[in-house]
């Protein structure tokens, strides 16, 4: 058996995390040889739901779950964390501007990445999944100037997911024959969703779609406005795709991807032109611990600049609005 890790996991009582933390005790996402702690966040008023999570979670009597506890303080769920997952956040109510909706949010994730700062692990891997994630990310992150500043991540494999899947049902082939997806940007309608490079055992997912503005007309609006279809179809926004999604997402950086591209959401290095610390989806590939954004992608075409401009601006124009916080 390998050491005991702690996964630490915000908003625990909600819909997303109930989708995931049965999972992660399972032992899927870091194998059936991982035992673990897990160290559950969530506000005062949802500690009686999370009371009930804690009493399935025992019932399902997991050979890997060492402990499992419930906290409404950040310090207490993020001491000596090893990976956090941050899925509580803000949702936006009714007559709430988009302002205020960063505002309460980046209210929470100063909090929490000033208790990670404080507790974690040095090596914590943290992955923000609460809206809007890649600022949420970016706020955690500079709120915690002692950890690594690539240890910050935002949710885009979800996005991934979803292009994967439209793409395989388009060109009648399974999920697992395609390779090379791309999703520059930000968590948001704005996502350049890319299957230029994409392949599909091997061969060009683009030359085998040969129906003109398949990918402008139904293929890029299809992925960016998939949550919404989702949320009319079930009344509830996506909480087991998400919840997989993350899984994976962790799964893959952690234990690697074997040469394969996956999408996150990562703090620029300056590549692609993407200015630093820019939390941005990227096609990236992961190897022990570490993840590498691809390079030498041609994002050159009119169409292409057209896009990530679009994706950037709106990640600027959000960290610009949440710069107030780090000035005081
Ligand atoms: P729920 O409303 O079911 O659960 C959110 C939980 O967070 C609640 O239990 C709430 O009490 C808790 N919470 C709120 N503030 C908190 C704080 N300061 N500390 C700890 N816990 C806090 O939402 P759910 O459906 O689970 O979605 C969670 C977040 O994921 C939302 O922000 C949602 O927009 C986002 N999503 C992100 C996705 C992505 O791909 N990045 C996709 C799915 C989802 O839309």
């Amino acid at each position: 058996m390998k050491k005991t890790i702690r996964i630490a996991v915000t908003g625990a009582s909600g819909q997303i995390a109930y989708a995931t933390l049965f999972r992660i005790a399972g032992g899927i996402m870091l194998g059936r040889d991982q035992p673990m702690i897990l160290q559950l966040l969530d506000l005062p008023q949802a500690q009686q739901v999370l009371k009930g999570v804690i009493m399935e979670m025992q019932d399902c009597a997991f050979p890997l779950l060492e402990d499992v506890f419930a906290t409404d303080d950040p310090e207490v769920a993020f001491k000596d964390a090893d990976i956090a997952l941050l899925i509580g956040a803000r949702p936006r109510t009714q007559g709430m501007e988009r302002a205020d909706l960063l505002e309460a949010n980046a209210a929470i994730f100063k909090t929490q990445g000033a208790a990670l700062n404080k507790v974690a692990s040095r090596d914590v891997k943290v992955v923000v999944v609460g809206n809007p994630a890649n600022t949420n990310a970016y706020i955690v992150m500079k709120s915690a100037p002692d950890l690594p500043a690539k240890n910050f991540t935002a949710l885009l494999r979800l996005d991934h997911h979803r292009a994967v899947s439209q793409v395989a049902d388009k060109i009648q082939r399974s999920v697992t024959s395609i390779e090379k997806m791309c999703v520059w940007g930000n968590h948001s309608p704005t996502m350049y969703a890319d299957y230029r490079y994409a392949t599909s055992n091997g061969e060009s997912v683009q030359n085998m779609i040969t129906e003109p503005n398949w990918n402008t007309e139904v293929f890029m609006p299809n992925v960016a406005k998939r949550g919404a279809a989702i949320i009319a179809a079930r009344g509830a926004s996506s909480a087991a795709s998400a919840a997989n999604a993350t899984i994976y997402h962790l799964r893959d950086w952690l234990l690697g991807t074997s040469g394969k591209w996956v999408t996150m959401g990562v703090p620029s290095d300056g590549s692609y032109g993407i200015p630093e610390g820019v939390v941005f989806g990227f096609p990236v590939i992961c190897e022990n611990g570490e993840y590498e954004i691809v390079q030498g992608l041609d994002l050159s075409d009119e169409f292409s600049q057209q896009r990530i401009v679009l994706t950037l601006n709106e990640l600027l124009e959000e960290q610009a609005d949440v710069q107030k916080l780090f000035a005081e």
